[in-house]
């Protein structure tokens, strides 16, 4: 005896018939992002395409950054993005992560630029600085005739910023700042520098450093092992001069620079997702291209087990990371949001970097290829702007009360 299927079954079944699996968006993800968004999404995509990736291997090779590219994203409007007004444009955090996945697909010294000048640079300015101080430096960094940087980081303090050395002393006009900032990004290039010190009070201020001012100077640090195409250095400070109408007004206490890192750390949620993307799609091209034992490498077991965990974990954190750009497009998401994101997503994107590097077999470890510059690159994303652990102390002290600082 057969039962008849149930009315809502059949209707299951025949909506199933014209749903297909697309292996890249397995959600359907793209789904989900408004016309504005797509098309923002694409520019980035073909910039990324046309003007960074032809660049890359090269800066990598020689540890070289191209200042051409700075004015490149001015003129197609991406820098400091976020901000209205001010020569910005304005566009919602959906759009500006999006970008920074094209970014970091090609590299991640070209997420950083992005980030570095638009939210650690240009934002500290915008959200604590007088309107004098945004109209006399936003419009000319928008067009990328200021390039600025971020100096929190010293020789002696990184996770434990709020142990910062670096001191401003209050004399007639201004401040007297002595102290190193090291691990910067773009301080070799930077006209601009945002450093962070205490006062005389031991109150954290931010300060807008100008090339040229007596007693400052930088210096870069040869010898990186990964992304090795974005400048990074040192910030010296010896009793330089910086005038009252240099000090960020609104900026006090510790709380004023991370108020910058939730930007920036948002913006390695989704450039993560981009590094991770091109590793897994460059591995299981190589996969279906390649034969061993008389097969593709594809049609075994193990790389296609390999395979479907990339895909699950971009996936997931795909979607969660859309969920965290709508929740702060409309103000409510929590740092604790971003933390967990940075943190899953760059050690999930390592994890990736290193299994593309496995399928790759010797040709892996070529720069040709990609994946190493990436896998290399992915070590110093999963340390910078707050390290994986120490996000995973944030997590456990927002759930126990117990700061295991
Ligand atoms: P804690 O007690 O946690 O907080 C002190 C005050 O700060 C407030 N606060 C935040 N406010 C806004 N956003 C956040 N994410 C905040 N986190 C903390 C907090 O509410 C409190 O305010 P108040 O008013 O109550 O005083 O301070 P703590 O000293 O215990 O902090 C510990 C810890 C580990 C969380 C913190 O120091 C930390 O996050 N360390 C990581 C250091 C870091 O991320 N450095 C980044 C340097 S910049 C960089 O890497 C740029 S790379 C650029 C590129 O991409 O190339
Ligand atoms: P440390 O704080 O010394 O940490 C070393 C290790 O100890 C890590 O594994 C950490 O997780 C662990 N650890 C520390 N404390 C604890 C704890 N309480 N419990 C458990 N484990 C702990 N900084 C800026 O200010 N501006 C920039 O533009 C900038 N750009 C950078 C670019 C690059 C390429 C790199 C590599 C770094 C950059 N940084 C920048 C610095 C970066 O933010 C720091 O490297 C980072 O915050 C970690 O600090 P640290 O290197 O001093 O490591």
């Amino acid at each position: 005896m057969t039962f008849p299927e149930p009315a809502t079954e059949i209707l299951h079944k025949a909506r199933m018939k014209g749903v297909v699996f697309n292996w890249e968006d397995p959600f359907r993800i793209d789904d989900l992002f408004t016309a504005e968004e797509i098309m923002i999404r694409d520019s980035a995509r073909a910039f990324a395409e046309e003007r960074l990736m032809p660049r890359i291997l090269d800066a990598n090779r020689n540890e070289d950054f191209d200042l051409e590219v700075m004015k490149e994203l001015a003129d197609i409007g991406f820098l400091g993005a976020n901000i209205e007004g001010f020569g910005c444009s304005g566009i919602s955090y959906v759009a500006y992560g999006l970008i920074a996945r094209e970014f970091e697909r090609v590299d991640t010294a070209f997420r950083s630029a992005l980030g570095v000048q638009s939210t650690l640079s240009m934002l500290p300015i915008y959200l604590y600085g007088s309107q004098e101080q945004r109209e006399r430096f936003l419009p000319a960094m928008a067009r990328a005739e200021l390039l600025g940087c971020f100096g929190l980081t010293e020789p002696d303090v990184g996770s434990d910023a709020g142990s910062m050395r670096t001191r401003a002393r209050k004399v007639d006009g201004g401040y007297r700042l002595s102290g190193t900032k090291t691990w910067i990004t773009h301080s070799p290039i930077a006209d601009v520098m945002i450093v962070w010190a205490k006062d005389d009070d031991g109150i954290i201020g931010g300060y807008i450093l100008e090339r040229g001012m007596d007693g400052l100077a930088t210096s870069k640090i040869q010898g990186k092992f990964s992304v090795r195409a974005s400048p990074t250095g040192q910030i010296h400070m010896d009793d330089v001069f910086v005038p009252d109408a240099n000090k960020l007004p609104l900026a006090k206490g510790i709380s004023a620079p991370f108020g910058c890192l939730n930007n920036a750390r948002f913006g390695i949620c989704w450039g993560a997702i981009g590094a991770a993307e091109f590793c897994w799609h460059a591995a299981r091209q190589y996969a279906v291209d390649r034969v061993q034992f008389g097969k593709p490498l594809a049609a075994n077991q193990l790389v296609q087990k390999k395979l479907a965990d990339m895909q699950t974990e971009i996936t997931l954190a795909l979607v969660a990371t859309l969920h965290l750009s709508r929740l702060r497009d409309r103000g409510e998401a929590s740092p604790e949001m971003v933390s967990l994101l940075k943190r899953n997503n760059a050690g999930k994107a390592l994890e990736i970097a290193r299994q593309a590097r496995d399928i790759h077999g010797g040709n892996g470890i070529s720069d040709e290829y990609h994946i190493i510059r990436h896998l290399m690159n992915m070590e110093t994303v999963n340390t910078l702007e707050g390290t994986h652990d120490i996000h995973a102390l944030i997590l456990g002290r927002a759930q126990t009360n117990i700061s295991a600082f």
